[in-house]
């Protein structure tokens, strides 16, 4: 079973060749998608060959193959983990009965805004990261930024496979309406905040794979759990490609980190002016993209008391990551006790309370990098520590929703707040600061100034390997950079390659 079939249109591992049915709607949708992939993916690379990583079965080992690849090309298809035999549900009502190979007609909507909500993501990051290649610090990042993007499109092909096979004309209505809501569209948007964020830098980009795409980690894991097996052997295998982009976030964070370190150490000063003027992105500057990545992801887990994730763990849709490591199953008798704002504390039902079970679960798994990147402060001999917001800060959804609070969680005046946001948060002018540092470096092996070399290549090859190549880099010039809302970008004008080393 766990064999991918690449001879045929769609690489599968779900024998869909013996449905004509479903083969034929998926069919009708690839040129669909690869429109939208001309249209909305990686623009400016598509004749490039990218050394990338693609499934070849779904086994722990040996599941990947590397070789060059035209990202057009990419076989995007449909992988399943293997099934488990005789799988049970493991939480909720019905723990303890057969896992469904059906969806349960009365879980149908609720099932299917789950699989939309999770779909919209994907294509969603790819559209934000668009114009990144633009502005490569390396040719190594840039390798590893189109690994994502390919990984990303899989993701929604993965989706549109439970909506097309499970769910009907609606499924494949949704999963039209995938390809038509566009990051930050002002009339389509997509479903999630943070998806519609403007994303044109690179330290945006390792803090959105640190912190979002951790999200996606926990929200896969929830749904690996699920009693829908075809969604719970879907996103077991999406979680192991998942884990490389957090790497890419939690990499070069540490990169930035190390550069400026050496920086401060070559001009013996810590002053972020300094910093800034040595073209490296001082640490100060460095917490405020934590805090807006941090914050904005904690909007994810949706709000602290919610009916919706009650009822989707009772019902068996989706569970808590890792499962078993809980002992009470069912939570029909637990409480979980809330601080509102004002202090007020509530007695809240465990069932009610599991996005932010789930919140402070994932804040923990955040920390692992920040004491990484503390550790290498310290030893060079900083005082300055990197911290994380707190759940409370600048959120949008819940009961804290628009609630002024410091990124310590202290509640604060609303005029002091907006005033100090900026403290906080990147400003327009930190925001150009960064895009100043931009500058696109393709040498094989070479850096931009602001981030260190990786430890290590792809797949045991050197740093200094050519992971993309083109006919030609030295014409190369940019085309106009049209944002997925359809407007022209602040690097729209076509420029001659010009790069820094
Ligand atoms: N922005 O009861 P509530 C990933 C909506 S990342 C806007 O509080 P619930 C990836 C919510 O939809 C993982 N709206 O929350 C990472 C609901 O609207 P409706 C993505 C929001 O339902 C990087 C209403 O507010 N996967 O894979 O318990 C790169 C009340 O909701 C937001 C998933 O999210 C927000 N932040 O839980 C690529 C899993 N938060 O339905 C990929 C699927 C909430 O009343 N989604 N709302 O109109 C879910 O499990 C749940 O929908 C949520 C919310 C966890 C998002």
């Amino acid at each position: 079973m766990s064999a991918i079939n690449y001879a045929e249109k769609i690489p599968n591992n779900v024998n869909i060749g013996g449905d004509r049915t479903l083969q034929r709607a998926l069919e009708h949708w690839q040129p669909r998608f690869l429109q939208w992939w001309g249209e909305m993916g990686p623009s400016d690379f598509k004749s490039a060959d990218v050394y990338l990583r693609t499934a070849i079965s779904v086994d722990a080992q040996g599941w990947a193959h590397y070789g060059a690849t035209k990202m057009p090309d990419y076989r995007w298809g449909i992988f399943l983990a293997d099934a488990t035999p005789e799988r049970k549900i493991g939480f909720g009502d019905a723990m303890g009965q057969p896992v469904w190979q059906q969806v349960p007609g009365e879980y149908r909507s609720t099932l299917r805004r789950l699989i939309v909500t999770q779909g919209d993501t994907e294509p969603a990051s790819v559209e934000q990261q668009r114009l990144l290649g633009h502005t490569c610090p390396s040719m190594y990042d840039l390798r590893n930024l189109f690994q994502i993007n390919v990984e990303e499109g899989r993701h929604l092909w993965a989706m549109v496979y439970l909506l097309h096979a499970y769910f009907g004309r609606d499924g494949r209505e949704e999963a039209e309406e995938l390809l038509a809501r566009h990051s930050g569209d002002a009339d389509k948007p997509r479903i999630l905040t943070t998806f519609n964020e403007p994303m044109s830098d690179w330290l945006s980009l390792f803090c959105f794979t640190y912190f979002t795409d951790r999200d996606g980690k926990y929200q896969l894991k929830s749904f690996a759990e699920s009693a829908f097996d075809p969604l719970s052997r879907t996103c077991r295998f999406m979680l192991t490609e998942e884990a490389h982009h957090m790497f890419v976030g939690e990499t070069g964070i540490s990169r930035v980190v190390k550069r400026t370190l050496e920086v401060m150490k070559e001009i013996g000063s810590d002053d972020p002016a300094r910093v800034r003027a040595k073209g490296a992105v001082d640490l100060q500057t460095l917490q405020k993209y934590l805090n807006f990545w941090c914050s904005s992801s904690l909007d994810l887990f949706g709000s602290e008391i919610s009916s919706n994730s009650a009822a989707a763990f009772a019902s068996g849709m989706k569970g808590r990551p890792d499962e078993t490591q809980y002992e009470d199953h069912v939570l029909r008798s637990s409480v979980f006790e809330m601080t509102l704002p004002d202090e007020k504390k509530e007695q809240v039902p465990m069932l009610n309370a599991l996005n932010e079970v789930m919140r402070e679960s994932y804040l923990k798994d955040c920390e692992i990098g920040l004491k990484r990147w503390n550790r290498m402060i310290e030893r060079a001999g900083h005082a300055l520590r990197l911290t994380l917001p707190s759940s409370r800060f600048r959120r949008s959804i819940g009961p804290w929703a628009g609630v002024p609070v410091d990124p310590q969680g202290k509640p604060l005046e609303k005029s002091l707040y907006e005033k100090r946001l900026s403290e906080w948060i990147p400003s327009p002018s930190d925001r150009a600061f960064v895009q100043s540092l931009m500058q696109r470096v393709i040498e094989p092996g070479k850096m931009a100034g602001w981030i260190a070399p990786p430890e290590r290549g792809i797949n045991n090859l050197p740093v200094e390997y050519e992971y993309v190549r083109r006919r030609s880099w030295s014409s190369w010039t940019i085309s106009p950079g049209v944002l997925p809302n359809g407007k022209s970008s602040a690097r729209s004008t076509r420029r001659k390659r010009t790069t820094a080393a």
